[in-house]
């Protein structure tokens, strides 16, 4: 019902609107005057909100990023996030620069060739200089640019993993368990079809690897050493999304995915920095049913110490399965 009245009162303005305008012209009739024709008085006006235009938007746009700042990131927590905040920074920057110098630019103009009675256009047709400096400049900067992104992106991509600790992330509407690779370091085999009782991860027993593979519901990470995340998913693809670290990888049915880095504060460090109920959290970034957005784990990251005391403490897949 609400929304057939709603209908109906958009339909009556835009009829109302109509009448004005049909009113408007029927007076123009009668006093002679095309009340279509602009007037210089009308250029001027417009010409001076033009004008007025360029401090009010600006000063908008600079209200904004001085009010919104608190709620972004802070600085990353890792040896590749330091590298692609850096590049966002460099792109950020070159960004408003010309921003800010182009958008007074372009009111301004609007307002110094306002329409006046008399004028008209000065025919300009080639300028090979312009042409030169408008291709060659933005030629330099863009190409620049878009080295030292691929640079960034293949550092971030390709790092050594050699020593990585290798920690499966597993994904399932709604939620999130890690399985460690174990004294081994190597993950064993698994498949959705062994999913049975306890086994939640479908992992293969019967492949040696599998016996020391830790499952967690949380992950705990030693500071600047390396780790090599893998990925999986039960059902739909869901997408992996560690903002503090600047990681993001899609889990896939199906498919393996992965991402590796290394975290370089611990959980401590953020909670003096950022507050004491600072967490580092693991989040799904694809929307993938109706509690995705309660889709998370906690990552912790703390000394070599104090993580190989953790990590002794669990208990291996083969005991937790053959346990009642
Ligand atoms: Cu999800």
């Amino acid at each position: 019902m609400t929304n057939l009245l709603i209908a109906l009162v958009v339909i009556l303005a835009i009829a109302a609107l109509v009448q004005l305008v049909r009113v408007n012209e029927l007076l123009s009739e009668i006093t002679n005057e095309d009340t279509n024709s602009v007037t210089d008085d009308d250029n001027n006006k417009n010409g001076i909100l033009f004008l007025l235009t360029i401090p009010l938007f600006l000063g908008f746009v600079v209200w904004q990023m001085v009010t919104w700042d608190h709620l972004l990131l802070p600085p990353a927590s890792s040896v590749h996030g330091a590298e692609i905040d850096s590049l966002m920074k460099v792109s950020m920057t070159l960004i408003l620069i010309v921003f800010f110098a182009l958008t007074p630019m372009l009111f301004f103009f609007a307002y110094k060739y306002r329409g006046k009675k008399g004028n008209t256009a000065y025919f300009f047709s080639h300028n090979n200089k312009l042409e030169v400096v408008w291709t060659v400049v933005p030629t330099i900067i863009l190409t620049a640019l878009i080295i030292y992104g691929l640079r960034t992106w293949d550092r971030a991509m390709n790092p050594d993993l050699s020593q990585a600790t290798v920690i499966e992330v597993y994904s399932k509407q709604f939620d999130w368990t890690a399985r460690y690779a174990g004294e081994d370091n190597v993950l064993g085999q698994s498949s959705y079809l062994l999913v049975k009782g306890k086994n939640t991860l479908g992992v293969d027993m019967l492949d040696e690897p599998s016996s020391d593979d830790i499952v967690t519901r949380e992950v705990h990470l030693p500071v600047n050493k390396p780790v090599l995340l893998k990925f999986r998913s039960r059902d739909v693809i869901h997408s992996a999304f560690l903002p503090h670290f600047r990681v993001q990888m899609n889990c896939v049915p199906g498919l393996s995915t992965q991402f590796g880095f290394t975290p370089t504060k611990t959980t401590e460090q953020m909670k003096l920095e950022e507050g004491e109920d600072f967490e580092y959290v693991l989040l799904c970034n694809k929307i993938c049913g109706s509690a995705h957005f309660n889709m998370q784990m906690k990552f912790i990251v703390e000394s070599e110490e104090d993580y190989n005391k953790w990590i002794s403490s669990q208990e291996s897949l083969e005991t937790t399965l053959t346990l009642k």
